[in-house]
């Protein structure tokens, strides 16, 4: 098969930078307050999914009504948002500045493609807003990852299709998600990520002609 590669699709939390610790901070806070229990450990199943998903997860079956729902999802992402203060351009993960340099001056479109409805504001204080053609994140549709929707939806904006993007992922949900949607998908860090077809523990190293070759040669062919 020969390989065409044209876009890179980044999800946000746990790739580009670790808004992962705020969003643990902000659900133990609203957990705390609540009397509900809710450990770092029980946080890794949240990773990845909106903020509607964290918080039946968080519940643990447990049932409280539509409005108490709503009050504790705004409460935590007050939390959340106030933590953002504390981001800055330093907090860019090991390896993400060398490789959208590489990729824009190979011509590879980047886009962003994240679950949260933050994302944006993330990309603000990081300030590499300018440094991707599209960005999809929680308001961009109605099903989240582990559907494909969310990365079909940012690839349709830099009108390539999923063979010809790469998707990069820390998440068990992001990655089922690049898979179902056809997308190559590069997993991050070492749970949860198995069925990727690339794993490696960051960006850090992660270069063009390493990438290209590795992709190449599950493709099948000569690069
Ligand atoms: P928000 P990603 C995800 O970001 C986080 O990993 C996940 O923990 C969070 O619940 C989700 O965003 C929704 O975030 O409450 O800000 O809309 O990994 O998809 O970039
Ligand atoms: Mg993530």
């Amino acid at each position: 098969m020969n390989l065409e590669i044209r876009a890179f699709l980044f999800d946000l939390d746990g790739v580009i930078t670790d808004t992962a610790e705020y969003h643990y901070l902000s659900w133990k806070q609203l957990a705390d307050e609540e009397g509900l229990p809710f450990t770092r450990q029980d946080n890794e199943a949240l990773r990845g999914v909106t903020r509607r998903e964290s918080l039946r997860r968080l519940l643990k079956g447990r049932v409280i009504d539509e409005a108490t729902a709503q009050d504790w999802m705004a409460r935590k992402n007050t939390y959340f948002n106030a933590s953002l203060a504390q981001v800055t351009p330093a907090d860019l993960l090991p390896g993400v500045g060398a490789l959208l340099d590489e990729a824009h001056a190979a011509g590879i479109l980047c886009a962003i493609a994240s679950a949260s409805r933050n994302a944006r504001a993330v990309l603000e204080r990081l300030q590499i807003t300018d440094k991707f053609a599209a960005i999809g994140d929680g308001h961009s549709g109605v099903n989240n990852k582990p559907s494909a929707d969310l990365f079909v939806w940012t690839a349709g904006r830099l009108g390539v299709y999923p063979p010809q993007a790469v998707v990069f992922e820390d998440s068990e949900a992001g990655v089922d998600a690049g898979l179902k949607g056809g997308f190559w998908t590069v997993g991050l860090g070492d749970a949860g990520v198995e069925r990727a077809h690339l794993r490696v523990p960051n960006l850090e190293g992660v270069r063009l002609n390493w990438l290209f070759e590795q992709l190449q040669a599950l493709a099948g062919g000569d690069s």
